[in-house]
Parts: structure tokens; sequence; C-alpha cells
């Protein structure tokens, strides 16, 4: 068995989950945020067998997409001012990040 880790943008999770429960994959979604962004997004945790692996990774791939976002950097101090500016910074987000671990153990008690 593996452990899909899925950080997907919060605009394609609900379609992420749904095709993946539509195709019989059992999902927990955590609302997450983004380090560098400090935006919201989702993690996704799929547990599935090894015959069903290139299957959920076969919706994830399909569902999400990569977007630009903005991100606030703060500038070089602006002349004598001292006072630090933000200003915008363009990064492409996306469309998933995804972490497979070997499963040791799943047990529901
Ligand atoms: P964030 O940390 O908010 O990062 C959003 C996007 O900002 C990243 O998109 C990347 O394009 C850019 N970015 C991140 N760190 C950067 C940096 N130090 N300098 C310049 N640009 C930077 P993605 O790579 O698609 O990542 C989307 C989200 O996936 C991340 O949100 C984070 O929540 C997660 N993530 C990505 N790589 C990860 C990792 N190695 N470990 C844990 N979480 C990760």
């Amino acid at each position: 068995m593996k452990l899909i880790i899925a950080i997907v943008q919060d605009e394609d999770s609900g379609r992420v989950v749904s095709g993946l429960m539509s195709e019989g994959y059992s999902v927990t979604k955590l609302a997450t945020t983004g380090g560098f962004l400090r935006a919201g997004n989702t993690t996704l945790l799929i547990g599935v067998d090894e015959e069903k692996f290139d299957g959920a990774m076969a919706v994830i791939e399909k569902i999400c997409k990569s977007r630009k976002q903005i991100a606030t950097s703060p500038s070089p101090i602006a002349g004598s001012s001292g006072v630090y500016m933000p200003y915008p910074v363009e990064v492409m987000v996306g469309g998933a990040t995804i972490f497979v671990m070997n499963v040791e153990q799943f047990k529901k008690v």
C-alpha cells in the first residue's frame, strides 16, 4: 500500500476529491497553508493499494492546473525613508505537489 500526499490549489480541490471518490478512492482533505505565499491550499491524504496507485495519480494530474499567483515581497529600503515597500512577484503554482510514501501498516480499529 502507498500513501499519496498531494498539495493542490483550493480551486482544484473539490474536483479532485469528487474525481477520486467517484472512482472508489478514500480521501482525507486537510486545509493547509503554503509557507511561501502564506495562502490557503489543500492537502489530500490518499491511501491506495499498489494496483490502484496509477489511477489515483492520473485523476490528480488530469484535474490540477498550474496558475500564476502574485506574492508580495518586501523591497530593499526605499530611499532614505527606511520604509520597506511591498512589491508584487509573480510565481507559478502547481498543478500539484505530490509525495508518495510506502505504508508499513494500515489498520482500522
Ligand atoms: P507555497 O509555499 O505557498 O508556494 C507557492 C509557490 O511559490 C510554489 O508553487 C513556487 O512556485 C513558489 N515558491 C515557493 N517557495 C519559493 C521560494 N523559496 N522562492 C521562490 N518561489 C517559491 P509550488 O512549487 O507548486 O508549491 C505549491 C505549494 O506546495 C507550496 O505553497 C507548499 O504549500 C507546497 N510545497 C511545495 N513544495 C514543497 C515541499 N518540498 N515540501 C512541502 N510542501 C511543499
